[in-house]
């Protein structure tokens, strides 16, 4: 259980201010807020990709290590970007000279073979790839220790991910040290704290080492600067560091700082450039007036001011999901609990997976928030100046599945960065479509950078990609879906999605086979051959048409123009074909291997983010798509097996995305759980949190659809906060498999359609008024008006009835003369059971039982002795309820004390239990008599 921040804040600042000023002997071990949301690690980080441990605050990210004798804080700032204006001539990715006949003639030779190499059609429109650029590692920050031994006792390291906070802790010479690192977003700084349990204890050299030549570090008083402007693009670069220490003394020389003796530091951070999101320039403000006021502002505050400011950010965001499939978190370093991991069966696997499910939403708040760029590659973090694919931004899948979780788990804010980026690329956009498509509109290719580069290169087979335009606008069109704010749709989602229309209407051809509007060129990504009518270049393109129809409806807008659209929609091949072998083709003609296990399964947009293939509405779709997914195979990189997870999700095969979430999880996730590609490539991470979330709560066809694709792995839990398109929040409960409780929060007045086997029976109560509200049932989906800023709320029939304790293995504690056995407890009759008798002196008395396996409890029901008809002076009083799942470690989960009733109920959890134990304190009121217990019974809920 998560404790609520007011109840947080005050011990911990506490003794971030006041526990170090006094000596005494070393703290207590460093215990994260949350166990069960954190990382940790009983060894420092050696590598970066695979170790270390992230923090972030959406423009700014940096990566601790942990080290004993020095840590290295890695850092990088999202617009530190190579490439762009002032590299060469950049152009943007457009042609240099006209071709005014080259995507004519393209379309001519498809037209005429169907299939055209990449290698010939990256002949004809392709280009260099001038000024693409990268991102850059903005530098490193070393803290050498000073007098730290090599190795230390009690060392531990972790990512508090419940309080977006890192850790480091260890003994050494009788002190305890303590580091703290957040990543402010309120403030635009990161922050290390550094702490002993003895005043006078910190004492370092603090050096800052840039990646590259040309940066002038100036130390002075106690703020270094780091300035300079990036060679290959002339981008002016700062970042500032100021160390504020509590006593000791602080000696500077030209490019570190020694501090000695101080009782604690506090180390801030921010760093910026002059990037700016404009075309054609790209260049605004020189950053040291920002960055000096980020750190000066941040410096005016205590440590426990930043860090409670900064955990109550986060946690506005993060607190909103809150999941458990029946994990308990063991003892364990992450590395060995990932290593550990066998695929769901455990309650140790479950904690993992809760873990890599919130690990997502951790990092996306991180690495995307209102004011910078979006998420690249690798989220903000990187600490290399030629990182792969440049950490750039692909649009033919990674930067949108980066976004797949934000709605749906809660953190629509996080899309701020992707809608102000996709706004900045139609001015660029459409110099493109003149530039290379002589078209109104805006256009995209394969992949671009914060530079605007919506041209092309000639990779073959990956600098062709139109309808990354059309597929980033869905993203768009979906946030009104989940919120329903028409402001939004009127003035940001529809302009950009009524300009790709524009685009496409004029591109569209006409393809000879059957007269239908195709995509031409068009390439599935990045497999095959070029053709005309790819199926995800014409599911892309139906989505746009469709949604643009609609929004242009809704919003009153363009009714002349509506006519040409749905003509053109109703002209527009829709990319669904069924082919010879059963399986959905991925090109217009039936070319598909069965043996092709690419990475790419783009043919399958439809199912997944798309919503013209649903196992509900069109099943015969549904089916084809299962057939090409088991050919493509459950392998693939980080993001591929991400994006299966949310396809037979949607296939409603709840044990099959189980599957793969545990193939992503042991086969592509690193010992930090970054997902890898191989290498590190942050999409994976966020796609897997959206295929778990898809897997409780589906809504991309209208129906708010509960457990769609339970896997049988976690057949109890609960799910709160989740959002369902229509501007709903959805909680669920379930127990074996089947949903006890569903509740919706409404946010807008209208029709709501839900779908869960209990709706079939189960009524739908307004908890306004306590009242069922008239509903329409159509098996087990439901339809009735909601109104805005009210909840509903369902609940099963009957709550399972199975004593999950009947007749299991039970023992007792036998230090006493027992008159009755244990399994009298557990035999299913109130007609005796254990007693402990004539034991009145002596410790606490037990008895427990053996529930067999790992089992999620929630409720536990004691008869006691009056339930049996004999006198409730002899009813057990003051006793634990404990659970285990080795039978060595117990954890209390209900306390009750004085006089218990007849018959005492105890909701708990869920918690995970095989063990379940009961500690008896004191004896009845009965003298001389401890315990008598008639029947002990067990429940999932
Ligand atoms: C796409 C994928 C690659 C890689 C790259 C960054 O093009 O095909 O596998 O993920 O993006």
């Amino acid at each position: 259980m998560r404790r609520p921040l007011a109840a947080v804040l005050v011990p911990v600042v506490a003794a971030g201010i006041l526990a170090v000023a006094s000596a005494g002997p070393p703290g207590p071990a460093l215990a994260a807020s949350d166990p069960a949301l954190a990382l940790w690690y009983d060894e420092p980080a050696t590598d970066w990709e695979t170790r270390s441990l992230p923090i972030g605050n959406g423009a700014m990210g940096a990566s601790a290590f942990g080290g004993i004798q020095s840590e290295r804080l890695q850092y990088n700032e999202k617009t530190l970007w190579t490439g762009g204006p002032g590299d060469g001539n950049y152009n943007n990715g457009n042609w240099t000279s006209p071709r005014p006949t080259a995507i004519d003639d393209v379309q001519a030779l498809i037209d005429s073979q169907q299939r055209v190499s990449p290698n010939t059609v990256a002949s004809r429109l392709g280009g260099p790839r001038a000024g693409f650029g990268g991102y850059q590692n903005f530098g490193d920050i070393y803290l050498d220790m000073t007098g730290t031994p090599a190795s230390v006792a009690n060392y531990r390291r972790e990512l508090d991910i419940a309080e977006a906070t890192a850790r480091v802790s260890y003994d050494t010479g009788g002190v305890t040290y303590r580091r703290e690192f957040i990543a402010s977003h309120p403030r635009n700084v990161i922050v290390t704290r550094l702490t002993a349990s003895q005043a006078g204890r910190v004492s370092f050299v603090l050096r800052h080492v840039a990646p590259r030549t040309g940066a002038t570090t100036t130390v002075s008083g106690d703020r270094i600067t780091v300035r300079g402007t990036l060679s290959n693009n002339g981008l002016l670069y700062e970042s500032q560091i100021r160390v504020i220490l509590d006593g000791g003394s602080r000696t500077n020389s030209a490019d570190r700082m020694t501090v000695s003796g101080a009782t604690s530091a506090t180390i801030i951070l921010s760093a910026g450039t002059n990037y700016a999101s404009t075309y054609p320039a790209y260049r605004g403000a020189d950053p040291k007036p920002r960055v000096t006021a980020a750190v000066d502002g941040a410096a005016g505050q205590s440590w426990g001011a930043l860090w409670s400011q900064h955990v109550t950010d986060y946690q506005a965001l993060f607190n909103r999901v809150s999941l458990n499939v029946g994990g308990q978190m063991p003892n364990l370093p992450t590395d060995d609990l990932r290593s550990a991991y066998t695929g769901g069966a455990s309650t140790a696997d479950r904690a993992l997976e809760t873990l890599f499910f919130q690990y997502g939403r951790y990092l996306l708040i991180s690495s995307s928030r209102a004011g910078s760029l979006p998420a690249n590659l690798q989220g903000v973090w990187n600490n290399s100046n030629s990182p792969p694919w440049s950490a750039d931004y692909h649009v033919n899948i990674n930067l949108q599945m980066n976004y797949w979780p934000a709605e749906i788990t809660n953190l629509a804010e996080t899309t701020a960065p992707l809608f102000d980026y996709i706004d900045a690329l139609r001015p660029p956009g459409r110099v493109s479509a003149q530039n290379i498509y002589n078209s109104p509109g805006w256009v995209v290719h394969n992949e671009t950078t914060p530079w605007g580069y919506t041209g092309v290169h000639d990779w073959p087979t990956s600098f062709w990609f139109p309808e990354a335009g059309a597929w980033l606008a869905q993203h768009l069109y979906d946030h009104y879906l989940f919120t329903r704010d028409v402001a939004f749709l009127r003035d940001r989602a529809y302009p950009v999605m009524r300009e790709l229309v524009q685009f496409w209407v004029a591109n569209l051809h006409t393809d000879p086979r059957d007269n239908r509007l195709v995509v031409s060129p068009s390439y599935s990504p990045e497999n095959g051959d070029f053709t005309a009518g790819a199926a995800m270049s014409q599911q892309i393109v139906w989505e746009l048409l469709s949604n643009t129809i609609q929004a242009s409806s809704t919003l009153g807008l363009d009714a002349g123009a509506r006519p040409q659209w749905q003509s053109t929609l109703d002209r527009l091949d829709p990319g669904l074909r069924i082919g010879s072998w059963g399986q959905l083709q991925e090109w217009k003609g039936d070319w598909d291997s069965p043996t092709d296990t690419h990475r790419h399964v783009s043919h399958l947009f439809g199912l997944h983010p798309g919503r013209q293939i649903s196992a509900l509405t069109n099943a015969n779709y549904a089916n084809a798509a299962r057939v090409s997914l088991n050919a493509r195979g459950d392998g693939g990189t980080g993001w591929s097996k991400a994006w299966k997870i949310n396809f037979w999700a949607r296939l409603r095969d709840g044990d099959r995305a189980h599957k793969l979430l545990r193939e992503q999880l042991t086969g592509s996730t690193l010992a930090n759980l970054w997902d890898t590609h191989p290498p590190f490539q942050i999409d994976g991470n966020f796609g897997a949190t959206s295929g778990i979330t898809e897997m409780l709560l589906q809504s991309q066809v209208g129906v708010v659809d509960v457990l769609p694709a339970l896997p049988s792995a976690w057949s109890n839990g609960a799910v709160r906060g989740l959002r369902a398109r229509g501007n709903v929040t959805v909680d669920v409960e379930w127990a074996n498999r089947s949903a006890t409780r569903i509740t919706l929060a409404t946010g807008t007045s209208g029709n709501l359609t839900v779908r869960n086997p209990i709706l079939a029976t189960a009524d739908v109560v307004d908890l306004t008024t306590g009242q069922p509200v008239a509903v329409t049932r159509n098996g087990p989906q439901v339809t009735f008006a909601a109104v805005a800023g009210r909840s509903y709320r369902a609940t099963a029939a009957s709550t399972p009835t199975t004593n999950l304790a009947l007749n299991r293995p039970a023992t007792a504690d036998s230090s006493c003369a027992t008159t009755e056995g244990p399994e009298k407890a557990v035999n299913g009759s109130v007609s005796g059971g254990w007693s402990d008798k004539w034991c009145s002196s002596g410790p606490s008395k037990w008895w427990r039982v053996d529930l067999g396996t790992a089992t999620t409890v929630g409720r536990f029901v004691v008869r006691h002795a009056g339930a049996g008809g004999e006198s409730a002076a002899f009813n057990t009083r003051d006793f634990d309820i404990q659970v285990s799942t080795n039978g060595s470690t117990w954890t209390t989960v209900a306390s009750p004390r004085g006089n218990t009733a007849n018959v005492s109920t105890h909701p708990v959890g869920p918690v995970s239990a095989r063990y379940v134990r009961m500690n008896v304190l004191t004896p009845t009121t009965n003298a001389g008599e401890l315990a008598r217990v008639y029947e002990f019974e067990v429940y999932p809920s």
